[in-house]
C-alpha cells in the first residue's frame, strides 16, 4: 500500500519532470513594429552581445558566436535550399539563434519577424517606401543602405538591375568597426555589414498575394515548393525578397560568395516571417500538418528521394541533429516558441 503510494509519487515526480522540461510559456514572436522601444533595444543589444561572444564551432573564419551562425548556414547552404526540409532547417536554425540570445545574452523576449508584405508596394516596383519604415531606422531598427558601389559581371552573375547600394551600412547599431563579419570574405578579412537595396525585387517579391498563394497550398510538398519557387529572378519568390531586396548583389544578404546570402542581423527577421507564414499555414490543419513532410533530399531533385519524418537536419555544433517530426510542432519540446496573437499581427 505504502509502497504503491511511493511508486505513484515517484511516477508523479517523473511526470512532473518531463512536463517541466517540455515547453511551458513559449516566447511569443511579434512583428518588429509591435515591439516597444525598450523591447527593440533589448533585442538589438542581445544581437550585439552575441557578436561579442567568442565562437564555439571552429568553422573557418568564425570569430564570434554570431559568426558561428553565419558560418553554419554557409556550410550547410548546398544541402538546405530547394529541398523538402528548407523550411524546417531554417526553423531549427532560427530557434537555436533565439535560444542563444535568451540563454547567452539574457534576452527575455522572442525572435521578432519582419512582415515585408505590410510595406511592399503592389502598384510601384520602384517605390522606396519599404525602406523608409522603422525596420531600417538608425535608432528604431537596423540601420539603412550602403553607398552606391558599381559591380562588374563577375560580382553580379545574375545581371540584376536597379541596384542602389553595395557599400557599408552607414548608420544604426550594426556599423563597422563595432560590428564586422569575417566569414566568407577573402582570407577571412573582417568586413563591414553591406546593403544593396533593389526596390523592384523587394516590392515584387514581398506582396501579400504571393503569400496568399503559398498559404493556399493543400499539402506540405506543394507548400514547400511554392515557398521556394525556382532559382530564377524572372519569377518572384518570397524567400528572395529579403535576400535580394536588401542584400542585392554586393550586400551581405545577397552576396553570391555567401550564396544565397550571408547573415545580416535582418536575416533572422526575414526568415522569421517565412517561419510565421509556415506556422500560420500549419495552424489551418494541425492534425495533418504536424505529421506531414516531403520534397527532395537533394536540391531541385523532384523525382528523387524525398525527406521523411525521421530525416534529420544538421546545424553542426550549434545544436544536436533534430528529426523533421520534432520540428513540426514549435511547442513540442525540441522547439519552444509561438506567435503572438495567433500570428495575425495587430
Ligand atoms: C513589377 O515587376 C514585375 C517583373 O518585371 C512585373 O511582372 C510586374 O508587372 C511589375 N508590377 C508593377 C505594378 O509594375
Ligand atoms: C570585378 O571587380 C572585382 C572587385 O573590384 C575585381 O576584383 C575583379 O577583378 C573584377 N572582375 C572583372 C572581370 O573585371
Ligand atoms: C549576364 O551578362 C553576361 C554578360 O553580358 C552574360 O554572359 C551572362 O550570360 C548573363 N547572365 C545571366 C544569368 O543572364
Ligand atoms: C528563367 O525563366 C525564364 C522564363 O521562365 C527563362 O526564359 C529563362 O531561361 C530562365 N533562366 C534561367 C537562368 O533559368
Ligand atoms: C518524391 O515525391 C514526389 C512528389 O511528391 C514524387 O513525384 C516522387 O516520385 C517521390 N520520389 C520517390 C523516389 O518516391
Ligand atoms: C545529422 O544529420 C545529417 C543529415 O542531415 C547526417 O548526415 C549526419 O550523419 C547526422 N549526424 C548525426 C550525428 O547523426
Ligand atoms: C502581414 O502584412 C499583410 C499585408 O498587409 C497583412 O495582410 C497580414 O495580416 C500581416 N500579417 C501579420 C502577422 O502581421
Ligand atoms: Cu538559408
Amino acid at each position: 500500500m505504502h509502497f504503491a503510494k511511493l511508486i505513484s509519487l515517484g511516477l508523479l515526480l517523473l511526470l512532473g519532470d518531463s512536463v517541466a522540461s517540455s515547453c511551458r510559456k513559449p516566447p511569443l514572436r511579434k512583428e518588429w513594429r509591435e515591439l516597444n522601444m525598450r523591447e527593440r533595444r533589448d533585442y538589438i543589444g542581445a544581437v550585439r552581445c552575441l557578436a561579442a561572444l567568442p565562437a564555439i564551432t571552429g568553422l573557418e573564419n568564425a570569430v564570434t558566436h554570431f559568426d558561428d551562425f553565419q558560418a553554419t548556414h554557409s556550410d550547410q547552404t548546398p544541402y538546405i535550399h530547394w529541398v523538402g526540409h528548407f523550411a524546417l532547417w531554417h526553423r531549427y536554425f532560427l530557434a537555436t539563434y533565439e535560444k542563444a540570445l535568451r540563454e547567452k545574452c539574457s534576452y527575455q523576449g522572442a525572435q521578432p519577424y519582419w512582415n515585408w508584405s505590410l510595406d511592399a508596394s503592389s502598384t510601384d516596383n520602384s517605390s522606396m517606401a519599404i525602406y523608409e519604415t522603422d525596420i531600417f531606422h538608425p535608432v528604431r531598427g537596423f540601420g539603412g543602405n550602403g553607398k552606391y558601389t558599381p559591380a562588374n559581371t563577375t560580382q553580379n552573375p545574375f545581371n540584376l538591375t536597379g541596384r542602389t547600394g553595395g557599400g557599408c551600412v552607414e548608420d544604426g547599431p550594426f556599423t563597422a568597426p563595432g560590428f564586422t563579419l569575417a566569414v566568407g570574405n577573402p582570407k577571412g578579412q573582417p568586413d563591414c555589414l553591406r546593403r544593396d537595396y533593389i526596390p523592384s525585387i523587394m516590392n515584387f517579391f514581398s506582396r501579400q498575394n504571393l503569400v496568399d498563394h503559398i498559404q493556399a497550398q493543400s499539402d506540405y510538398v506543394t507548400f514547400a515548393r511554392a515557398l521556394e519557387n525556382i532559382p530564377n529572378f524572372s519569377q518572384p519568390n518570397i524567400h528572395g525578397s529579403g535576400h535580394f531586396g536588401v542584400g542585392g548583389v554586393l550586400g551581405t544578404l545577397g552576396n553570391s560568395a555567401l550564396s544565397p546570402g550571408g547573415v545580416d542581423p535582418l536575416f533572422y527577421l526575414h526568415h522569421g516571417n517565412l517561419d510565421r507564414i509556415f506556422w500560420e499555414w500549419q495552424q489551418k490543419d494541425l492534425p495533418t500538418r504536424y505529421h506531414q513532410v516531403g520534397g527532395p533530399v537533394t536540391p531541385l531533385d523532384y523525382t528523387g528521394v524525398n525527406v521523411t519524418l525521421d530525416f534529420e537536419v544538421n546545424i553542426g555544433d550549434l545544436a544536436p541533429n533534430a528529426t523533421l517530426e520534432n520540428l513540426l510542432d514549435t511547442e513540442g519540446g525540441t522547439l519552444c516558441y509561438s506567435y503572438w496573437n495567433n500570428g495575425k499581427g495587430q
